[in-house]
């Protein structure tokens, strides 16, 4: 295993799910999905980093949670053997972690790079009600039991998701333990939010006991087998099916007892440790952590990751206003520009292909006579389409239309984000980028693919126009065959002429009429073809506008929120990279869990 490697992602995961938490916190409604992704940050800094640097599997860490004033740091001193832990009436008193270890166990684990996040260890004892973002590591001496090589958590209680000041102080101690006892008190045990962090506490994997406490002895009894059916049954399956989760109670006692935990009260304390012994052999409990905790990373990671969903909402309403909006500017260019434009190069060409199909060299004597024959036709029908064809429409320039659909398309997403700015913070974001140059860079960015699309466009029509007659230039062989069939026409024409007209003057009129078919048909081919190349090319030049122009420039304006270093370009980033570390992390610790 790779030492930098390693330490490389989980700084890595850690620093991304961090910048998602502080986003969520940003959002009042998501105070719960904030306090799960700090559990995950802590998770992967405090259990699976500490392993991977293969870290010493004890002392192990049992973390005491639960809600204010629910008896926590009393069953501290009762894990503990001693009243060392401050317990006290007011509730929500204890402010910040305290660790309590016996004289003989190291502390060296609290060395570790990232340890406890933003907690900052104090150098000497402070009372526990000191509200600071610290946690202390007191020494206490060798514990009265067999409680030897663990490491006591006693933590802030959780009331609120919302309470960004100490609920993190409980949630990183609540990643490290390998072992968590979930106190509740007798008339609090199924508040929503301590049985929500229950929840994900096992959700994550986590070794839970629970301890009711300060109930009358004679309610025992029914209060476990209330707390069971409740809470326990409504508890999430974690990645190795239903955890067992004990439940053991512990009456409201008389101060003689609290204050000798391990003498008058052992008949509470001993069922209590046996308890935690179980879940607390070294061998077994820190592998327990990591594999856990791994599991919940990847198999949460999805969930996780929900808290971006509004994000993600409002990025995927963007992109669909760009695409509708983009159809619209595809639209207007088809309707005022190809629509009405006659690519005249088109005309040339096919006067063009018509003279090629008259006969060369000897033949043109015969081509001029035919020509003559045909001049009262050509008058009549020069007459026809004066009467017919009305002027052509001045059709507006193409870089007009493209500069005005562009500047259409830009007024109607700007609209359209100044309409839903109340909507989500993307928009308001996007409204104020109008504000402040996202115009002028969309201006540029447009005027760079116009630049590039109108070079190609150029080329392009030429091209097409010369495939009309380029073809039988190169194949003489097929032109000569075309001359023939034309001249086989004429030729037709000029004997149905003497067969309809014998040798009298009418067939003098039949001649010219018939030769003037002849040619009206050839024209008619002519035209069809060369028609069919026009319409081709303006679906070539739809479609590259929409390639050229339209499609990167939808592309940029979809991108525009995530770029320029914006909240939505790192929140892109970290969902993009999240399951790619928690991956990673897994790959590089199942050898190790696995031994
Ligand atoms: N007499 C008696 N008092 C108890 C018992 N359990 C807890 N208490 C008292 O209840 C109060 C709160 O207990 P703590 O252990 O401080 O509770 P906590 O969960 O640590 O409370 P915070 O740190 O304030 O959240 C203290 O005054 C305890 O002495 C009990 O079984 N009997
Ligand atoms: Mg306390």
């Amino acid at each position: 295993m790779d030492a930098p490697d390693h330490r490389q992602l989980v700084s890595l995961l850690a620093s991304d799910l961090a910048w998602l938490e502080d986003h969520c916190r940003r959002q009042s409604a998501l105070a719960r999905e904030a306090g799960q992704l700090r559990l995950a940050a802590a998770l992967v800094r405090n259990a699976v980093g500490p392993f991977l640097d293969g870290q010493s599997e004890s002392p192990v860490h049992v973390a005491v949670v639960g809600g204010a004033g629910a008896g926590k740091s009393t069953i501290v001193n009762f894990l503990v053997g001693i009243v060392v832990a401050d317990a006290n009436p007011q509730a929500g008193f204890t402010r910040h972690p305290t660790a309590y270890v016996s004289a003989t166990v190291s502390t060296g684990w609290s060395g570790h790079l990232g340890f406890l996040g933003p907690l900052r260890k104090l150098d000497h004892p402070e009372p526990s009600d000191l509200d600071q973002d610290v946690y202390q590591v007191r020494r206490v001496p060798s514990p009265a039991g067999p409680l030897g090589d663990v490491v006591v958590w006693d933590c802030p209680d959780m009331t609120t998701w919302a309470a960004s000041g100490y609920v993190p102080r409980l949630i990183e101690v609540a990643a490290l333990a390998d072992v968590i006892v979930y106190v509740a008190s007798d008339e609090r045990y199924n508040d929503e939010v301590p049985t929500q962090f229950l929840q994900l506490l096992v959700r994550a994997g986590k070794a839970v006991i629970v301890v009711l406490t300060k109930m009358g002895e004679m309610q025992t009894g029914p209060i476990v087998e209330h707390f069971e059916r409740e809470i326990l049954t409504r508890l999430p399956k974690d990645v190795s099916g239903r955890p067992a989760v004990p439940v053991l109670a512990i009456p409201y006692l008389p101060p003689a007892l609290l204050a000798d935990p391990s003498g008058k009260g052992a008949a509470h304390r001993i069922p209590l440790l046996n308890q935690v012994m179980v879940l607390a052999d070294p061998a077994a409990a820190r592998k327990r952590t990591v594999d856990h905790a791994l599991g919940y990373l990847s198999s949460a990671g999805g969930e996780i990751l929900d808290v971006a969903r509004q994000d993600l909402a409002a990025m995927d309403a963007w992109r669909d206003v760009i695409q509708s909006s983009r159809q619209q500017f595809d639209d207007r260019y088809r309707n005022e520009f190809l629509n009405g434009e006659g690519f005249r190069r088109f005309d040339e060409a096919r006067s063009h292909l018509l003279d090629m199909l008259e006969l060369p060299g000897a033949g043109r004597a015969f081509a001029m006579v035919m020509w003559g024959l045909r001049l009262p036709y050509r008058a009549v029908q020069n007459m026809v389409q004066k009467a017919l064809v009305r002027p052509p429409a001045v059709n507006v320039g193409e870089t007009q239309v493209l500069s005005g659909a562009f500047r259409a398309w830009l007024d109607q997403i700007r609209a359209e984000a100044i309409r839903r700015g109340e909507a989500h913070g993307l928009w308001k974001h996007i409204s104020a980028g109008f504000n402040s140059g996202l115009t002028e860079s969309a201006t540029d960015q447009f005027q760079t693919l116009l630049r590039g699309y109108q070079v190609s466009s150029a080329d392009e029509i030429e091209a097409a126009a010369r495939t009309v007659t380029a073809g039988l230039e190169k194949h003489r062989a097929g032109l000569a065959f075309l001359r023939g069939c034309k001249l086989v026409l004429d030729v037709i024409a000029i004997v149905l002429a003497f067969w309809a007209g014998g040798w009298d003057w009418p067939t003098l009129i039949y001649i010219p009429l018939f030769v003037s078919i002849a040619h009206q048909l050839v024209e008619l081919g002519v035209r069809q073809y060369v028609e069919g190349k026009r319409s081709a090319i303006r679906s070539r030049k739809m479609a590259m506008v929409s390639q050229a122009v339209s499609g990167p420039m939808a592309d940029w304006l979809t991108k525009w929120p995530a770029t320029g270093g914006s909240a939505y370009e790192k929140l892109q980033g970290a969902l993009r990279r999240v399951p790619d570390s928690i991956a990673q992390l897994k790959r590089l610790a199942e050898p190790r869990l696995r031994a």
